[in-house]
């Protein structure tokens, strides 16, 4: 990729801003700059793009497509400039000008096209394909709009549109001569000829997906991958199927398809949409594939599976398998058997969940209306399937009700994505163990060779060169700079652990970082923090099962124990938290709610003399992390054992030297590994633990309360409106007591408590708990997207 002088970037926004905007550059808003800027990377990477693009055809690449419904990209602006090398300039260019780079690229709308984890993973994955020069491209939905913006009204979670193009979003490109018809519904009618069967659809819905891409840039190595996001829209002649409706509100029906991010990750509401949104991405994408395969590979059909592989993040694209069996068929008129061969040889399947309520389970009929002909295939497929265990696995012939991909009325999402994929993988070590000999036992004892394990990662790019800049230059002026391409050499770090000035150039960072933070709390709440005080966090999506209400109820009794003694001496702390919940979910904004209600009082009572206080950054999305990760100390990673598949929050705050206080679950399990017991504090009830309860019972949360004082007023307290004057809390208590304390949490109070004694402890001997830190940011490098793509590249996508 090009490079540019000062001089030259700056001549260069000059006449961009002359352009694009008609202004000269000291008239421009920091707009007008954001736009030219884009403006000026835009044009270089579409032209790297279409190099990759040609170099992938010629050198006739194997490649992976990554299918997700999710995209959690964040802004764009920052690691662009960095990957392309063009950050530096801009950064000394912007300055000279007197303008601040952070404004400028503030302006940057924050494109959540996803929930949480599983959508970020997405982005922080093709980041790293670029990167490390791979063959692969992403495809999901581009939503009007996405993730909801939360807002805190009274204590309480609303809800209001992300309408994140509004203005123009400046990476994108749409390309309608590459738009690809996608139908929906109708009726499917067959003939046989010459021992072959002819489907025909008729009144079908015909659907036009627009692509629009995204270049996605690798690190300094001249690489441009492509997200491909679909649109959809009316095509040009299509005339409204529904007599009684006119072509506006035909129009407006068909862009449903593509109009919003569903903000649940488990309970589907408006069903039927969501599910002609997963139809919509995979047939757009897969004709899409089956068409450049044709057009560029000199190979017969036979051969597709040889060039491209397929990896559906979670079982969301599960219906790219009877897609592809369909187009094979019936379009490439091939038969079942051919057609099984190449598409068993395609699809690799990632589970990001063993939580039941979160799989994905559909009812037949409404499979059916989507696409009638997909549910035809999943049956045959599902037939035969069941006929092979009968015939060739004896040992499962009593579990073939329990195994099949229909049964009660339902398709089984996950069990149709194994039985159609040659791999299946877990997150985590711990979540891939549990997938194998419980979650689908079965089907691991059917076909062990598909089942592997892949750790997730986060992009050191963005969550350590582009988050905390300052502690990247410290680690590159002690280890040097080799550490960006290959993160794993952090471990040279270990060698500072005595180093009394490295650590303290350490602290000096994280105190930077935290008034950073501090600074935006205060713009955001209106509360004052002490930057010296201990960052506490807990940033992620709100459920139950991730345990926000453990970490208040610790809170609440930090505030009863200061009230009983209020000369209590306390190490200031401060409790950060971020979180959406689901909109339907009722007892997460509850959660939220207490949160407030518990902050009020804490924030504002005189005796706690700002020995603790609480925040709630609302609106939490990956832009806020961007600026919570560095300045983090005490890194909460509390759900209940068994319950987190990975996390990935966990590394963005190790890599940024925060020690995890967590369960032994995920990927907290790794961590621990890596930084050994001494740098991590584990507390809680193990995955086997819990597991056990859950199959065998024995726990009682009634005989904990009965028992704990400690616990039962703090459980009062959610009753008899202790925390606010008229506001109570009894959906939480009566889950917890009623209900039995489905997560653990009065179990685990006690053992959490005393880790948090023990994290204050070592927090007081400040050189003890810098060279913790030290040892988390050196044990990082394991957790770099880089890592698990490599390991994704070798062993599932075999490209090289
Ligand atoms: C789980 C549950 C369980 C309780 C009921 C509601 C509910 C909703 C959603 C989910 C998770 C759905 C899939 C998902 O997002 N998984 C996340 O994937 C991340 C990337 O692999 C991983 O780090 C997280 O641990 C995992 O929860």
């Amino acid at each position: 990729m090009k490079t540019y002088t000062k001089e030259e970037f700056r001549e260069l926004l000059e006449k961009k801003v002359r352009d694009k905007r008609t202004k000269t550059l000291e008239e421009t808003t920091d707009k007008d700059l954001f736009y030219a800027i884009t403006s000026i990377l835009k044009d270089s990477i579409n032209e790297a793009n279409i190099e990759t693009e040609q170099r992938y055809i010629n050198e006739q690449n194997r490649q992976v497509s990554y299918l997700s419904m999710e995209f959690l990209i964040g802004r764009l602006i920052e690691s662009n400039l960095i990957n392309t090398g063009f950050k530096q300039v801009c950064d000394e260019v912007l300055e000279d000008l007197g303008r601040s780079p952070r404004d400028v690229y503030g302006e940057e709308h924050d494109a959540g096209l996803g929930n949480g984890g599983l959508g970020r993973l997405a982005a922080c994955f093709l980041d790293s394909i670029a990167s490390l020069g791979y063959a692969g491209n992403g495809f999901g939905i581009r939503y009007r709009y996405g993730l909801f913006e939360q807002r805190i009204v009274s204590g309480s979670q609303i809800e209001l549109p992300d309408n994140w193009l509004r203005e123009v979003y400046p990476w994108e490109t749409r390309k309608i001569d590459e738009a690809i018809q996608v139908r929906f519904g109708g009726e499917v009618d067959f003939v046989i000829d010459n021992d072959q069967y002819q489907f025909s659809y008729k009144d079908q819905e015909v659907v036009l997906a627009v692509p629009y891409d995204i270049g996605i840039v690798g690190y300094e190595n001249d690489v441009v991958n492509t997200l491909r996001l679909w649109s959809a829209e009316v095509p040009d002649d299509a005339v409204s199927p529904e007599p009684y409706m006119n072509q506006l509100e035909y129009k407006q029906s068909v862009e449903k398809i593509s109009g919003f991010l569903y903000p649940d990750d488990s309970k589907e509401e408006g069903r039927f949409l969501r599910l002609k949104q997963q139809y919509f991405l995979v047939s757009s994408t897969i004709q899409t594939l089956i068409h450049r395969f044709k057009a560029n590979d000199d190979l017969p059909i036979e051969a597709f599976h040889k060039k491209n592989v397929i990896q559906i993040n979670d079982t969301h694209p599960t219906f790219g398998i009877p897609e592809l069996m369909r187009i094979l068929m019936d379009e490439e008129g091939l038969s079942w058997d051919q057609a099984w061969e190449i598409t068993s040889h395609t699809f690799a399947y990632t589970n990001h969940t063993i939580m039941q309520e979160a799989l994905e389970k559909w009812p037949v009929e409404l499979v059916k209306r989507v696409n009638p002909r997909i549910l035809m295939i999943i049956d045959e497929i599902n037939e035969r399937f069941c006929k092979s265990i009968f015939d060739n696995h004896e040992s499962l012939r009593d579990r073939i009700s329990e195994m099949a991909v229909i049964s009660d009325g339902v398709v089984h999402m996950s069990k149709l994505a194994i039985v159609g994929s040659y791999s299946v993988n877990g997150v985590a070590a711990l979540h891939s163990d549990i997938i194998k000999n419980y979650t689908f036992n079965d089907f691991y004892r059917l076909t062990p060779e598909k089942f592997n394990n892949k750790t997730n990662g986060i992009t050191h790019r963005r969550w350590l060169l582009g988050a905390n800049p300052r502690l990247a230059e410290l680690i590159s002026d002690s280890i040097g700079d080799h550490w960006v391409k290959s993160p794993v050499e952090m471990t040279q770090l270990l060698r500072y652990q005595n180093d009394e000035s490295f650590l303290s150039n350490l602290a000096e960072v994280k105190l930077h970082n935290k008034k950073v933070l501090q600074e935006v709390i205060y713009k955001k709440t209106g509360i004052e923090v002490n930057e010296h005080s201990i960052f506490d966090v807990q940033v992620k999506r709100l459920h139950e099962y991730k345990r926000q209400l453990l970490n208040i109820f610790h809170v609440i009794h930090l505030y009863n124990e200061i009230k009983r003694n209020p000369k209590l001496k306390m190490v200031p702390q401060t409790f950060i938290f971020g979180a959406k919940a689901a909109p339907s979910y009722h007892l997460a904004k509850e959660i939220i709610r207490l949160i407030h209600v518990v902050g009020e009082m804490v924030n504002n009572d005189r005796d706690v003399a700002g020995r603790i206080k609480v925040v709630f950054l609302e609106n939490y999305n990956v832009t806020l992390a961007e600026y919570i990760m560095p300045a983090a100390e005490i890194s909460e990673q509390i759900s209940t054992a068994s319950m987190e598949a990975s996390g990935t929050g966990n590394m963005k705050m190790m890599m940024n030297g925060a020690v995890t206080l967590g369960t032994m679950d995920g990927a907290n399990v790794e961590i621990a590994e890596r930084v050994g017991q001494d740098n991590i504090l584990i507390f809680g009830l193990s995955s086997e633990q819990v597991i056990n309860y859950q199959n065998k019972g024995g726990y009682q949360a009634k005989d904990i309360y009965q028992t704990d004082d400690r616990l039962k007023t703090i459980l009062n307290g959610l009753k008899d409106g202790s925390y606010a004057k008229g506001e109570t809390f009894s959906d939480i208590y009566y889950r917890i007591l009623t209900n039995n304390d489905p997560y653990f949490i009065l179990k685990d109070f006690t053992s959490y408590l005393e880790t948090h004694i023990k994290a204050v402890t070592l927090y007081e001997e400040q050189k003890q708990w810098n060279k913790m830190s030290l040892v988390n940011i050196a044990q990082s490098g394991k957790f770099s997207s880089d890592r698990t793509i490599n390991e994704y590249a070798t062993d599932i996508w075999k490209l090289i």
